[in-house]
């Protein structure tokens, strides 16, 4: 196999958790193309094909080698043109920019208070420490600290989803009538949470948790393929 996607894994390197993974997992499912998914752990992560990326996930195809969840979408729908298309065209491209910026700073910001130390628990004990330190410098207080504001994380959750709600009452995609990329960024956050957690941070009956679903079963269920946290 020529094409190799370095994803992130804790102690057990079937649970790959990483959300940034996911959304190149579900555009390399979306292009239709096979690859070997190859788990790696944080420490290891510099390490990836002579240093090339300090950040998962990182593509080898053939001799390319690209790092950075949109550029690797970017870069497979210039290289594999007469597949389906990741963006729709330059409006989707542009268009999810600003999802990835929704995406990142106020969903991930939300599920990061709400499962920070899960996260940490599922980590080998050389990629606990590295993880506690990153993340103590980054947030500026300890997990646990973090932590204890777990409850009032998941009860404040639902309201991070209105933008995808208010989509999803025109359509039953981010990206219209078919997933896009712009799906795949949303759908890698929650992933995430879903993987590393209990915690329920979705709300049944809500169209973002239908949606999310019908993303889990796209491409003969790959989002399942991964056990909910229990
Ligand atoms: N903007 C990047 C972000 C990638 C990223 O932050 N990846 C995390 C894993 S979720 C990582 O590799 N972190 C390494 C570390 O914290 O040492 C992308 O979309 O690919």
């Amino acid at each position: 196999m020529t094409r190799i996607l370095y994803g992130l894994c804790g102690s057990d390197i079937e649970r790959h958790f990483s959300p940034h993974v996911w959304k190149s997992i579900m555009s390399l499912k979306h292009k239709g193309l096979e690859f070997e998914l190859k788990p790696v752990p944080f420490t290891a992560v510099p390490g990836i094909e002579g240093g090339c990326s300090k950040t998962v996930p990182v593509l080898k195809d053939g001799d390319k080698i690209i790092s950075d969840s949109f550029a690797i979408a970017l870069y497979l729908d210039e290289a594999y043109p007469d597949r389906p298309s990741l963006f729709g065209g330059e409006g989707g491209k542009a268009m999810a920019r600003f999802v990835e910026g929704y995406s990142q700073n106020v969903i991930h910001t939300a599920i990061t208070k709400a499962i920070l130390l899960d996260i940490y628990n599922m980590l080998a004990p050389k990629d606990q420490e590295h993880f506690r330190r990153t993340r103590e410098a980054r947030f500026g207080m300890t997990l646990e600290e973090v932590a204890a504001e777990h409850q009032a994380a998941v009860a404040a959750f639902p309201q991070t989803l209105v933008p995808i709600r208010h989509t999803l009452s025109y359509q039953p995609w981010i990206g219209g009538q078919h997933p896009l990329f712009c799906d795949y960024i949303l759908f890698g956050a929650l992933q995430w949470a879903r993987i590393c957690s209990p915690a329920k941070l979705l709300p049944e009956g809500d169209p973002a948790t239908d949606w999310f679903e019908r993303c889990l079963d796209l491409y003969e269920g790959t989002g399942r393929s991964v056990a909910a946290a229990a």
